[in-house]
C-alpha cells in the first residue's frame, strides 16, 4: 500500500462505535493518503506499505481531531461588563430587554472591519486548537442586517481558509432583533428570510441554518417559516432551542429534521423522542450553563434512553459563553451534566461531526475518513475530560497536514 504517511509507536482511541471503549487500540497504526486514512489499525497488522514520511509518537493517544459544532466565534466588542451585572444579580433575560446583550455585540460588529473581525476570532481560535480542536463551526448572528452578515459569514470562510482548521457556516440572522426593527419584527423576519439568506447563500456563505427560539428571541412561528425557506434552498437546519424555557423548541427542530438541537436544558420527553425518531443530535453547551449559573440539567437519561446521539460544544460568544477551550468544555459536561468521559469525547468527535452533518467524512478514525488527527500527551483518554485548563495537546493534523 502506498501511503504519503505512516503514524505509528501509538494508541488509538478510533471512537468507532462498539463493545470496546474509546473503540480503543493499544498499539496502533495509520496510514495516510491524499488527507485521507487509507488504513487503521494495530500494528501487528500492518499491510506491507511504502510510506513517504514516518511519524513515531512514542506511545501518545490519537484521537479524531475534535470538533466545535457550535460557535459564534465572530464578533466584536466585549462584555464583561455584563458579567459583572450578572454577578451583582441582574439576570441574562433582563440586560437583554433593556438594549444589552445580544445587540450590544450586534453594534461592535457591524462597527469592527473584516480584518479586525478576522483578527479577534482568531486569537480565540487560538484556545480551541490549542485543546485540539480541528474542525469549527461559526454562527453570523451578530450582523443582523445584509451586509454585516456577509461580513460576518465571509470572515469565517477566511478563517477556513486561513486559519488552519475547518470552517462550517450557520446562518443565524433570527438571533435578535436588529435595533432598527425594535417595534416592527415582523419587517426583519421577512427580510431575514426573504433577502439575507438568499444572498448569503448565493454566494455560498452558508453550510445550515440556525435561530434562536425564545421568549425574547423569536416563535415557533417564525422560525417554521424560516426553516422552510432552508429546506427551499437545499440548507439544514439547526437551532437554539429550550435554553431558558420550554419553548416546545426540540420538536421544532425535529419537525424540520434538524441536524440539531443545541442547549435543550428544557426540552421535555416528547420533544427529546421526536428528535430519536429524525436522528436529531442533541448538543450540549455547558459553558453556557455554567456562565448563567443555570441549575436545570439537560435531560440527559432521556436522551440515552431513547437513542439520541449526544454532541459537546462550547458555544464560544460573548454573552453567556466566554469559553476558548474544549477540553475544559468535555470536564463542564461531566461535572455539570453527569456525562462519562467516553460519551464527552465522543460528544466532541463521533456526534459532533453528525451535528455537522459530516459524520461520512470526520468523527471517527476509519479508512476513507479525512486524516484530521489531535495527538495527547495523557496516559488515559478519560484524562481529556478530567484536567480543566492543562496542556494536554502535542500535535493536530489536519487532511493529514501537521498543523499545531
Ligand atoms: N447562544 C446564543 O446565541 C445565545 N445564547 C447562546 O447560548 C446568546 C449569545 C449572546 O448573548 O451573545
Ligand atoms: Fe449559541
Amino acid at each position: 500500500m502506498d501511503a504519503d504517511l505512516l503514524i505509528a509507536d501509538c494508541k488509538l482511541a478510533t471512537m468507532v462505535k462498539g463493545d470496546v471503549p474509546y473503540g480503543a487500540i493499544e498499539d496502533g497504526a495509520v496510514l495516510i493518503k491524499d488527507g485521507r486514512i487509507a488504513w487503521v489499525g494495530p500494528r501487528a497488522d500492518l499491510p506491507e506499505y511504502k510510506a513517504e514520511k514516518i511519524e513515531t509518537l512514542e506511545g501518545r493517544w490519537v484521537t479524531p481531531g475534535l470538533i466545535d459544532c457550535h460557535t459564534h466565534l465572530v464578533f466584536g466588542g466585549d462584555r464583561s461588563g455584563e458579567f459583572e451585572q450578572r454577578l451583582e444579580g441582574v439576570s441574562y433575560e433582563e440586560i437583554a430587554r433593556s438594549g444589552g446583550g445580544i445587540v450590544s455585540s450586534v453594534r461592535a460588529t457591524r462597527e469592527d472591519s473584516e480584518d479586525e473581525l478576522f483578527a479577534s476570532a482568531m486569537a480565540r481560535l487560538k484556545g480551541l486548537k490549542d485543546t485540539g480542536v480541528t474542525t469549527v463551526e461559526i454562527k453570523s448572528g451578530y450582523g443582523l442586517d445584509l451586509d454585516s452578515e456577509l461580513k460576518m459569514l465571509r470572515v469565517a470562510r477566511r478563517i477556513g481558509r486561513e486559519g488552519g482548521v475547518r470552517v462550517r457556516t450557520s446562518y443565524l440572522g433570527l438571533h435578535a432583533l436588529p435595533p432598527e426593527h425594535k417595534d416592527d419584527r415582523e419587517t426583519y423576519v421577512t427580510k431575514a428570510i426573504e433577502d439575507i439568506l438568499p444572498a448569503a447563500h448565493a454566494q455560498g456563505l452558508v453550510d445550515a441554518v440556525d435561530a434562536y427560539c425564545e421568549p425574547i428571541a423569536f416563535s415557533v412561528e417564525e422560525i417554521s417559516r424560516l426553516f422552510a425557506k432552508a429546506h427551499e434552498l437545499g440548507l439544514p437546519v439547526k437551532l437554539h432551542a429550550d435554553q431558558l424555557s420550554d419553548s416546545d423548541g426540540a420538536a421544532l427542530a425535529a419537525r424540520y429534521q434538524a441536524l440539531s438541537a443545541d442547549h435543550i436544558e428544557y426540552s421535555n420527553e416528547d420533544g427529546i423522542r421526536a428528535m430519536a425518531k429524525k436522528g436529531t443530535v442533541g448538543v450540549l453547551l455547558p459553558g453556557a450553563f455554567l456562565m448563567l449559573r443555570e441549575t436545570q440539567v439537560p435531560p440527559v437519561d432521556l436522551m440515552r434512553q431513547h437513542g439520541v446521539p449526544m454532541a459537546v460544544a462550547t458555544d464560544c460568544n460573548p454573552g453567556t459563553s466566554p469559553v476558548a477551550s474544549m477540553t475544559s468544555t468535555l470536564n463542564l459536561a461531566c461535572v455539570q451534566f453527569r456525562l462519562t468521559p467516553e460519551e464527552a469525547l465522543s460528544g466532541a468527535t463521533r456526534e459532533g461531526a453528525r451535528a455537522l452533518g459530516l459524520q461520512d467524512e470526520l468523527g471517527t478514525l476509519e479508512v476513507g475518513k479525512r486524516a484530521d488527527l489531535a495527538v495527547w500527551n495523557i496516559t488515559r483518554p478519560a484524562e481529556l475530560s478530567y484536567w480543566l485548563g492543562a496542556p494536554l495537546l502535542h500535535s493536530a493534523w489536519v487532511d493529514g497536514q501537521r498543523r499545531i
